[in-house]
């Protein structure tokens, strides 16, 4: 396994403000997930940096207009008479409202560009989430070139930033960008099994209508949690992408036994409709002490699901998403990679 693994500053750089429950607080997704997480997992592997992040592969996963929002707003919000210390919407389109019209004011590019309160942008945004692109897109490239598996720290996560929208701590989404990666370097259909306690919306949305990649994701039942809009049993893909989307929303509280019952009907699906590349959306926000989420697996469990992913047999790439419980967040993450090692060489 190699581990990507970026740049401490340009991560650090990032730290957004987030509307908690009506506070305004340091998000949740901290700079030091990502110190937590690198010290843990170099112990036993060399860690290996990004190269440069491809523009057109990014073009081919965002919306140009998006993109060019994300690089702008920073400075764009530095105009505003009276600015707070984050770029942060306040207003959000509603759904009779003109979204057709572009939007010209930073506000309102916020609102329009964005979907939730959990999330801002800070003087280092652009770069710290294109730096976690770029891991990404590393590590499918070394998989492409014949590694059998890697991991991508990606810090801020992405898998609820859509084609055009950040939200849920997401700015680019990691995951979609390295299966795109893996299509366009010759895989005939990726899949994406994600783990965060989340609904990866974003992810989601991007393959929705394709059967290229298939999506399958586990996660707290949207009626309760985050993102609370999308995630749902019934999602199963549009037009050509039927069939290619699969949810096990479970209700808080859900303990191992129930959740891998969801992964295997997953892991199942990417049998059946023949993926030859899986890429994996780890959150570890499924543990028992995160501090804002409601599953309850424990180390031993990531250990289990490193070592059942190993047994799935195909080139695979892992990226950080989620998982708040600082003072766990290594030895969680290092269970899967390490168990996923060992029993792949076996
Ligand atoms: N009071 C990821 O795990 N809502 N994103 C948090 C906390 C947003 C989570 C509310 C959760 C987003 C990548
Ligand atoms: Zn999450």
């Amino acid at each position: 396994m190699h581990v990507f693994v970026g740049d401490a500053e340009t991560s650090a750089r990032h730290h957004a403000l987030e509307l908690d429950a009506a506070r305004l607080i340091p998000s949740w997704e901290s700079p030091n997930r990502a110190a937590t997480i690198a010290a843990a997992i170099t112990e036993n592997h060399q860690p290996l940096a990004g190269g440069d992040l491809d523009d057109e592969l990014l073009g081919r996963v965002h919306d140009a207009g998006y993109l060019e929002f994300l690089r702008t707003a920073w400075d764009d919000w530095q105009q505003l008479p009276g600015r707070g210390p984050a770029a942060m919407a306040a207003c959000w389109p509603a759904r009779w409202m003109a979204t057709d019209r572009p939007p010209v004011s930073i506000d309102a590019k916020l609102g329009y560009y964005g979907f939730g309160a959990d999330c801002s942008i800070t003087a280092g945004t652009w770069a710290a989430a294109r730096s976690a692109a770029a891991l990404a897109q590393s590590a499918a490239d070394d998989v492409l070139a014949g590694a059998t598996v890697n991991f991508a720290l990606c810090r801020p996560p992405g898998h609820h930033a859509t084609i055009d929208q950040f939200g849920g701590y997401c700015y680019l989404n990691n995951a979609a960008i390295a299966a795109q990666r893996c299509l366009d370097g010759g895989s005939g259909r990726v899949a994406i099994v994600d783990v965060d306690y989340h609904h990866g919306n974003g992810t989601q949305q991007i393959f929705y209508e394709r059967s290229d990649v298939y999506y399958a994701s586990i996660h707290a039942d949207p009626v309760t949690d985050f993102p609370y809009f999308a995630g749902f049993a019934d999602e199963r893909g549009r037009g050509d992408g039927v069939g290619y989307t699969r949810n096990e929303p479970l209700p808080a509280g859900t303990g191992f036994a129930t959740w891998s019952a969801a992964l295997e009907r997953c892991l199942d699906d990417v049998v059946t409709l023949g993926c030859d590349m899986l890429v994996m959306s780890l959150g570890v926000d499924t543990f028992v002490d995160d501090p804002i989420s409601q599953f309850r697996l424990t180390t031993g469990d990531f250990a289990t699901l490193g070592a059942r992913l190993a047994a799935v047999g195909l080139p695979t790439v892992i990226v950080m998403e989620g998982g708040y419980d600082v003072d766990d967040l290594g030895v969680n993450v290092a269970a899967v990679l390490d168990t996923f090692d060992i029993a792949r060489v076996a």
